[in-house]
């Protein structure tokens, strides 16, 4: 039987996530449901990797925002891989906005509104195949 091989993606514990001690926690889940993480990395972003990575929001309103939250401390970048691991990561996060989204994934059960300008939202997770692959390429570099 052929395989083909895994997909990967870029998770990232953001801010608010690495503050509140929820690191092992979205690690876990991820290692849970079978998903391998293959790098990982702790490091508080520049202003030009963000932008870099939110290429497609830089004209929204929430954008200087959104940089101001990601800069505002340490953040985990973790590669995973497994087959369909974008779409299973999407799942397993659940919907931007953590008031909202599910019970069961990571941002209804570990997210909520806490009045800031950015929504704060525990994790990113790449959302095709092609962000996948610009991501990780801006967050873990061939040396
Ligand atoms: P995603 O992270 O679920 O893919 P995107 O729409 O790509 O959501 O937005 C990127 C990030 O920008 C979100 O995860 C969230 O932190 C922030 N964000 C999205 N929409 C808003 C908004 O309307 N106001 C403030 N921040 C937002
Ligand atoms: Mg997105």
């Amino acid at each position: 039987m052929t395989q083909t091989a895994p997909e990967a993606t870029l998770v990232l514990v953001k801010p608010d996530g690495v503050r509140r001690n929820l690191i092992g926690e979205v690690i876990g889940r991820i290692e849970r449901k079978g998903y391998i993480v293959t790098d990982l990395k702790m490091l508080t972003p520049s202003r030009e990797l963000l932008t870099a990575h939110y290429e497609e929001h830089v004209d929204k309103p929430f954008f200087a925002p959104l940089l101001e939250f990601m800069m505002s401390g340490p953040v985990v970048a973790i590669r995973v891989e497994g087959n369909r691991v974008i779409e299973g990561f999407r799942s397993l996060a659940g919907e931007t906005n953590p008031t909202i989204a599910r019970p069961g994934t990571i941002r209804g059960d570990l997210g909520r509104d806490w009045g800031s300008a950015a929504v704060e939202n525990v994790v990113h997770g790449s959302d095709s195949t092609l962000s996948a692959e610009r991501e990780l390429g801006l967050w873990f570099p061939a040396e």
